[in-house]
């Protein structure tokens, strides 16, 4: 994690404990706007906190707080902001990640009620204490309980956006070693899935006998590293500061392939391998692929194949299977028979169709929005502001859209190598309603209709709701089509056959939104609408810098749903999704 982001996050917690003291809200305010500030920096914080000066110099950081980033670049902690956290009861902070209780509630509830823990919370909810606090209803109280039992029914899963930056540390460091030859992760973060139990890390060395033991015990002393669970030569366990468990194997180079296929998994795929191998009269294992009756024993049997994973697939009989179809899904019958889709990359991705600029949520302007999308070589950016029901994040009413469709137009003139969409996201009420007039949307080059609010509703609204804005024929994308978010919040749970196959007839996309928190649709919700014909879209929802990263969390879920370039609008050409954004009107309203 760089250091910008990992100071980001300091100040954003020590907002909150502030707030959770009662403190000044100015003060609060100040550290919110910091945090802000540095997760959206462009420079290294690093390279400037040899001079107070230059950290002064950038908005919102004041001298006090350049004095505490430059104690952090330097010790990697803030002395003051330790001793201010430690006035707060350790269970009180860990109810933060509960969704729904910010500090102010929090402060209430320990304040007013002794509540400094989980149980402690549950007890008061059941006793009926909880109701009794001010803002505290039957209602609220409801939901609270309902996002309690969701977390911890999440486990201990870690979501890919998460467990990622963690891995590609912790790789970086391993590939710094003079004797590695190889490094990998392995695992359902390899496999791309939307939230990950611990990262396995696969590292190659020429002989292990002689550099195993010093890779795993620099491992074990990396700067991320909190607890060391298990430590041996070939195999050390971590948890890190995540609180993400890390497992390593160090193997031999050459056996790295058949090592990497097997901790890459999932389990159910290394079944099926061994199966077929089993079936060819051969031995797959963590080793190589071995004939039946080769004595795996003596050092000097050589495998069939273990240096690569290409190599395995190649004596199996099948075509490389990509990392994100090894669940046991069709995989290796498609793999033998050769119809094994083309998976769609990230290269393949030549427009962002949801993204929002400062006249709602954003941090863009149109033509900063415009830049980013180019500099990414894409042809096509849409805006696509909040509508109007989006009040808290500002957004627009038919007056102000308007105006805003004129912007839009005009900097497309201005810009060139870049056609940029005047759109909206376009609340869908509750009721499926959409949030503008038919009238208004007809003005629209691109309609992205999403679901925000009524997210607990029940599963038949929700179905009845969402089928009437893919019939809506001003809407080209259902954005985030159940505003579910990974480990917080359930969404809406719709009968998705459904509504896959009026998106199909109707020609209407249904996005994967690449952000992490969301990856809406998910996997198998992706590869059903792929199957019965549907086309998607994979968005980063955009709202400033960095934010067009996600797009490869996005490619990861389409890959696991077995996407191609054609399946998915962000790929067509130009003049395709030209076509393609005129086609639905003139089949429903000529
Ligand atoms: P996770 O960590 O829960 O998100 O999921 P994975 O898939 O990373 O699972 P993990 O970390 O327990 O093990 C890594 C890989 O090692 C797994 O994908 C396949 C392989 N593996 C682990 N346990 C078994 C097993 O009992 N049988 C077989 N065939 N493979 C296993
Ligand atoms: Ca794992
Ligand atoms: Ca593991
Ligand atoms: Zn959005």
């Amino acid at each position: 994690m760089s250091t910008n982001r990992k100071l980001a996050d300091e100040f954003a917690r020590m907002a909150d404990v502030l707030e959770l003291l009662g403190e000044n809200r100015f003060r609060v305010a100040a550290y919110q706007r910091a945090a802000r500030v540095l997760g959206e920096l462009a420079e290294n914080v690093e390279d400037l906190a040899g001079d107070t000066n230059d950290l002064v110099a950038i908005e919102g950081i004041g001298k006090g707080l350049a004095e505490k980033i430059i104690e952090f670049v330097e010790t990697g902690r803030i002395a003051e902001h330790a001793q201010t956290i430690k006035k707060v009861p350790k269970g009180v902070l860990e109810l933060m990640a509960i969704p729904g209780l910010g500090p102010k509630t929090l402060a209430t509830f320990w304040k007013q009620a002794d509540i400094t823990s989980l149980k402690k919370l549950k007890a008061a909810i059941k006793t009926g204490e909880l109701e009794t606090l001010p803002r505290m209803g039957k209602k609220s109280v409801e939901k609270l309980a309902k996002s309690i039992a969701f977390a911890e029914s999440a486990g201990d899963r870690v979501r890919l956006g998460e467990a990622l930056p963690v891995a590609l540390e912790i790789l970086e460091k391993m590939r710094s070693l003079k004797a590695v030859v190889k490094a990998d992760y392995a695992g359902s973060l390899r496999r791309g899935k939307e939230t990950i139990g611990d990262v396995d890390i696969l590292v190659g060395v020429a002989d292990p006998e002689k550099s195993a033991a010093a890779v795993s015990k620099a491992f074990a002393s990396m700067d991320c590293v909190q607890d060391v669970i298990a430590a041996g030569a070939t195999k050390t366990s971590v948890r890190t500061d995540k609180n993400l468990q890390a497992d390593l194997r160090v193997v031999s180079a050459d056996q790295y392939g058949a090592a990497l296929l097997y901790f890459t998994g999932s389990k159910e795929n290394n079944v099926a391998m061994r199966e077929r191998a089993i079936r060819r009269d051969l031995r797959l294992n963590e080793y190589g692929l071995w004939k039946a009756d080769a004595d795996m024993k003596n050092p000097r049997t050589h495998p069939v194949a273990a240096r690569t994973e290409a190599d395995i697939f190649k004596k199996l009989d099948l075509a490389y299977i990509e990392p994100e179809m090894r669940e046991d899904r069709g995989e290796l019958s498609a793999a033998e028979d050769g119809t094994l889709p083309d998976l769609i990359k990230l290269s393949d991705i030549k427009a962002e169709l949801h993204a929002h600029t400062v006249a709602s949520d954003g941090l863009w302007s149109i033509e900063e929005l415009a830049n980013a999308a180019k500099a990414r070589g894409f042809h096509t950016v849409a805006v696509t502001d909040h509508s109007r029901a989006q009040a808290v994040a500002n957004g627009l009413d038919e007056k102000r859209l308007i105006r805003h469709i004129e912007d839009v137009r005009a900097a497309d003139k201005k810009i060139s190598g870049i056609r940029i969409l005047a759109g909206s996201e376009v609340d869908i009420l509750s009721d499926g309603k959409m949030d503008y007039s038919d009238k208004i949307l007809s003005q629209l080059d691109l309609v992205v209709a999403s679901p925000h609010m009524a997210l607990s509703q029940d599963d038949a609204k929700a179905t009845k709701r969402l089928l009437r804005a893919i019939e809506n024929p001003y809407v080209h994308i259902i954005g985030h089509p159940t505003g579910r978010l990974i480990n917080r919040r359930a969404g809406l749970q719709p009968d998705m056959a459904k509504l896959i196959q009026a998106a199909a007839e109707t020609g209407t996309a249904l996005e994967i939104n690449a952000h992490h928190w969301r990856l809406d649709l998910r996997d198998t919700h992706a590869r059903a609408a792929i199957e019965a014909g549907a086309l998607l879209a994979i968005n980063t929802d955009a709202h400033g810098p960095g934010d067009l990263d996600h797009l490869g969390f996005g490619i990861l879920t389409a890959r696991r749903a077995w996407a191609e370039a054609k399946h998915v609008v962000n790929c067509f050409t130009a003049a395709k999704l030209k076509k393609w954004l005129t086609a639905k009107r003139q089949k429903m309203v000529g």
